[in-house]
């Protein structure tokens, strides 16, 4: 159902009959259109090689007919689309930047990018599938795991056979993750666990977690799973955002693990941050699919909706804030190619992903509110994709570091004086 009304051919008229008043009318509606693509002005697209491309195509088409048609539905139901990560899973989308060996695309961090741009103009939580799987599960494995763990693991998550997640946040330690109680502690035979995990997308559903604890004082990664004595996750109800996605809690008590379970190669919280980096980056990507989806929807809305007897589209105010959506998201896209590039020369530093991920999701929470705001009553609806951008954004604003943490983190890059103390 659609209470949209319906475009106008004919050019409404303001009442005004003077020559050239209505001249004036004439000239302004035919303007010469200085683009191509509405949603990449300044054609970025020009810039990617034809692999990137080609990549992202593949998940616009994907999402445009595999998640579009359906993910209101599972939105409002609170469930993700399983059958998505096994299609997902097909077209290379897990661990994508890995190599071929295990079973990975060895794709750019571009091409990952525009992955999560795609997938993210669907929904925020099919992004944090593939966010999780990809930077929060695979990197750490494949960066710090044995060959063993890469040659066992690697394969079975790119094909989606198996799902894992990433528990770092606890109930008392979110922003804060160096302060986790989360302890192994070394048996004869590995190690035993005890503690929480809380916020972890996938924790209730997921084959395997990558789960961060001290041992004798010391953050070390490992792998619990599911079915595991002393080891339960139950998932999290009640949420208002990212609800096309599953959370839950990770419980460890006396949870044992076996020794060939521990990531042998990484100590202290730089294991669980660079892996946050990854993620990040994906995020930055991500959210400008969010804002696209949601300027979108606004630009149709504003071209088709009659008000005073013209399209909304032809008011000064309304076009001051489709220009700013698209101005934004042009500046969104041009941080997100350049940190890319930086990504795919080995040159991005943890602070150039804070920056974009900062400035990128507070873009589309803006995009997503001025939307709402164009599309009057109708932006509240489920018939739009708006409130359920807007809503997921605010997760996104959250998670991967809050903005504010994010400020502080490009704060101590540029003053030299951390100031989370
Ligand atoms: P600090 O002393 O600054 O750093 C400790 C060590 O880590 C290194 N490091 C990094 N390494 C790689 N990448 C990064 N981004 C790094 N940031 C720091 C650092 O060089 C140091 O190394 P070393 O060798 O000297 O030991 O640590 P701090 O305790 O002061 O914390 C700094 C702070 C606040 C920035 C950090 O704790 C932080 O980023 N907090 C935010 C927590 C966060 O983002 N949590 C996310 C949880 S996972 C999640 O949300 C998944 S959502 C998934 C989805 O659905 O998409
Ligand atoms: P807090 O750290 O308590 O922060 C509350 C407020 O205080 C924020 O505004 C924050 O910016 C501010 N604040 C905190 N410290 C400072 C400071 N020093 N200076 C100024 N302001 C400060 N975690 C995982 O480990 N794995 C996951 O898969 C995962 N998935 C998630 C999925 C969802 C849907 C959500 C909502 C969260 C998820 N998280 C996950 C947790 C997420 O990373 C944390 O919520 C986030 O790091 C913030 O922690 P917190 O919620 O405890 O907020």
């Amino acid at each position: 159902m659609s209470v949209v009304a319906t475009p106008t051919t004919a050019p409404a008229t303001n009442g005004h009959t003077s020559g050239s008043a209505s001249s004036a009318l004439k000239a302004t509606k035919t303007p010469k259109q200085s683009f191509n693509n509405p949603f990449d002005y300044y054609n970025t697209s020009s810039l990617f090689s034809p692999e990137d491309r080609l990549i992202r195509e593949t998940v616009r088409s994907f999402v445009d007919e595999e998640v579009l048609p359906i993910i209101e539905e599972h939105y409002h139901a609170g469930t993700f689309p399983m059958h998505l990560a096994k299609r997902m899973a097909e077209l290379g989308l897990f661990g994508i930047t890995l190599p071929h060996e295990y079973g990975c695309a060895g794709a750019s961090y571009t091409a990952y990018g525009l992955a999560m741009m795609e997938l993210e103009r669907g929904d925020s939580g099919l992004r944090s599938f593939a966010s999780v799987q990809s930077s929060l599960v695979m990197y750490p494995i494949y960066t710090y795991g044995s060959e063993e763990q890469r040659a066992y693991w690697l394969p079975k998550l790119a094909s989606g056979e198996i799902i894992g997640c990433f528990g770092l946040t606890e109930p008392d330690y979110g922003s804060n993750p160096g302060g986790m109680i989360t302890t192994a502690k070394k048996t004869s035979n590995g190690f035993v666990l005890n503690g929480a995990k809380m916020w972890i997308t996938n924790g209730n559903i997921a084959d395997v977690a990558v789960v961060w604890a001290k041992l004798d004082g010391v953050v070390r990664g490992f792998l619990v799973e599911k079915g595991t004595p002393g080891f339960t996750a139950p998932e999290m109800k009640g949420k208002h955002s990212l609800r096309a996605s599953a959370t839950g809690e990770l419980v460890f008590q006396d949870c044992e693990i076996p020794e060939s379970n521990l990531l042998p190669h990484v100590e202290g919280l730089k294991g669980p941050l660079s892996c946050l980096t990854q993620a990040r980056y994906g995020i930055a990507w991500g959210a400008i699919g969010a804002a696209m989806a949601c300027y979108e929807s606004a630009l149709k809305y504003a071209k088709t909706r009659i008000q005073f007897g013209k399209p909304i589209a032809s008011f000064q105010l309304v076009q001051e804030k489709l220009v700013w959506m698209l101005n934004e998201i042009t500046k969104a896209q041009l941080l997100a190619l350049r940190c890319g590039q930086l990504k795919d020369a080995g040159e991005a530093t943890p602070q150039h992903v804070s920056m974009a991920k900062r400035n990128n999701v507070w873009m589309a929470l803006e995009v997503a509110r001025l939307a709402r705001d164009i599309h009057g009553a109708n932006g509240i609806l489920g018939e739009y994709p708006i409130m359920r951008h807007m809503a997921n954004l605010e997760s996104v604003k959250t998670y991967e570091g809050t903005h504010d943490i994010h400020t502080l983190i490009l704060g101590a890059d540029i003053t030299g004086i951390p100031a989370f103390e």
